[in-house]
């Protein structure tokens, strides 16, 4: 089965929350291996440039308030389908709404709102790509080593 990589980044309330371990034990119990991880502090210029997509919408400077309040821990988590599956376990964006309808995920144990929903997690293999190389560096070099046999 083809394993796929993607970016999972526990944010400042879910690090200063003490979630951690907890959010760990479910990424392990769920068959993900952690391949990388980084404790980041954010300035407003690298939070604006990794939600540049929300840069027009009501919510953005808020959103780089928050996610500039205190250092986040972002990983490479890996198994098969990850992208989906990350998504999945976190649930959805608004942790109020998390609560009601997904009550066993992620958002739901540890976020507040549609801001403050504690983890992110990349919405597709483009975007795991991007985000990857925004926290790790260029990862090509990882998965190339079959084309220089
Ligand atoms: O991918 P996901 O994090 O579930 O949601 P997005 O729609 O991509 O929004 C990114 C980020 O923006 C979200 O995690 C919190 C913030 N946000 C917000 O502050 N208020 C909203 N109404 C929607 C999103
Ligand atoms: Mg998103």
């Amino acid at each position: 089965v083809q394993r796929e990589r993607t970016l999972a980044m526990i944010k400042p309330d879910g690090l200063s929350g003490n979630y951690t371990e907890r959010i760990k034990e479910v990424i392990l119990e769920s068959g993900f291996d952690i391949v990388k991880e980084a404790v980041v502090h954010l300035d407003a210029e690298r939070a604006s440039l990794f939600y540049a997509e929300h840069y027009e919408r009501s919510f953005f400077d808020s959103l780089v308030k928050y996610m500039t309040s205190g250092p986040v821990l972002a990983m490479v988590l890996e198994r098969p389908d990850a992208v989906l599956h990350w998504r999945a376990l976190i649930g959805p964006t608004d942790a109020r709404k998390a609560k009601i309808s997904h009550p066993n995920s992620i958002r739901a144990m540890c976020g507040l709102d549609s801001e403050k929903n504690c983890v992110h997690g990349s919405d597709s293999p483009q975007s795991a790509a991007r985000e990857i190389s925004f926290f790790f560096g260029d990862v090509r070099s990882d998965t190339v080593e079959h084309d220089e046999l």
